[in-house]
Order: C-alpha cells, then structure tokens, then sequence
C-alpha cells in the first residue's frame, strides 16, 4: 500500500523514533509499504517517520552501476546503531520530505553499523560511499533531525527563503 510521506515542517518529523520489539507480520507490511511509497516517489532511502512510524525502521535502494534501481539491492535496516565513524565527505542531498531543495551536506565517509534485518538477524557491516552518506541521512530521521539542520548557517538562511518564496507560489 502506498503511504502518504510527511513533508517539512510537519512536527511529526521532529518525533524521536522507538525500538522495533517485535520483528512480525505488522512490520512486514510496514516494510513493504515504505518500498512502494519510496519507489513511486523516486526516492533511494525512506524513514519510518516520513509515513508517521516512529519506529526505528528505514530502508535504502541505492542504483547499481547501470544505474538501474533493482529491489534485489534493497536494504532493509531495524533498530540501526553506529559503532565507528571515520572521515568526512560532502554530498549535496535531498529528502522526499523536503522535496526540491538540495544542499551540501558534511557526514563521515565510512561507518561500522549493527542492525537487525526484518527477521531479527543481527548484522555487522561496514560502508562507504553513498550508502554511508544515505545510512546517516536516515538514521537522523530517526532521532527527528532533518539535513536542512546540519547547513551552515547562510545555507539555512538560503533554505528558508526558498521555501518562503514557494509557500506564496503555491
Ligand atoms: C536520502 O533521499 C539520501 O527533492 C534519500 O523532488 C540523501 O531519496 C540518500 C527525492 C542523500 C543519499 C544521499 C528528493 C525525490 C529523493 C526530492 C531521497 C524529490 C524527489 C530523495
Ligand atoms: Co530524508
């Protein structure tokens, strides 16, 4: 089922996101709701809380070399933790709920991560990259932070006049 994503400055974004407890059939459908939401939007990484789940559940599907988008690359990420970070990079970055701004952002280059699957199978890995860059995108969803709270202080300034200027478009 297709979810309707929450989008700035709806405060539901701000909720801090609570531990999955129980990796069931609810869950599931949580799961596989947030990738056909993702995927209608064109989205590559989608939080629990832009569908108004505060659970600590998001996923990614980052496109292939081909750049062709496969579901068989999706990951699905539960109750994610941060155990190392190193380096620092700069992406320009968007997010579904804040659609058509997109900014420099500055995130560790490489992460060590654990996080259950949707079965509940811990998992330890490693990443780089995009995938680092959209794992620490996310996960600050899960603690009710948006990138457009990490710009410097002039680019948030650029931001919120964009946005002004298009609320009285709209
Ligand atoms: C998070 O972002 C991310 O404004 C995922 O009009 C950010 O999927 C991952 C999107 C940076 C890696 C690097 C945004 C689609 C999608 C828009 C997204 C839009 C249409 C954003
Ligand atoms: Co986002």
């Amino acid at each position: 089922m297709i979810r309707e994503i929450i989008t700035y400055p709806n405060k539901i974004l701000k909720e801090k996101s609570k531990e999955v407890e129980l990796f069931d059939e609810a869950l599931h459908t949580l799961l596989d709701d947030m990738y056909e939401t993702m995927i209608i939007k064109n989205g590559i990484g989608l939080a629990a809380i832009q569908i108004a789940q505060a659970q600590n559940v998001l996923i990614i599907n980052l496109p292939n070399q081909e750049d062709e988008q496969k579901k068989d690359d999706l990951i699905e990420i539960i109750n994610p933790r941060i155990l190392e970070y190193r380096g620092s990079t700069l992406y320009t970055e968007g997010c579904l709920s804040v659609p058509e701004f997109y900014e420099d952002v500055e995130r560790a280059e490489w992460i060590r991560v654990t996080y259950h699957d949707r079965n509940g199978k811990l998992i330890e890995k490693e990443y780089d990259g995009l995938m680092a860059i959209a794992l620490q995108h996310e996960m600050d969803h899960l603690k009710g932070e948006l990138f457009i709270e990490k710009l410097s202080f002039l680019k948030r300034k650029k931001f919120e006049k964009e946005w002004k200027k298009r609320l009285k478009g709209k």
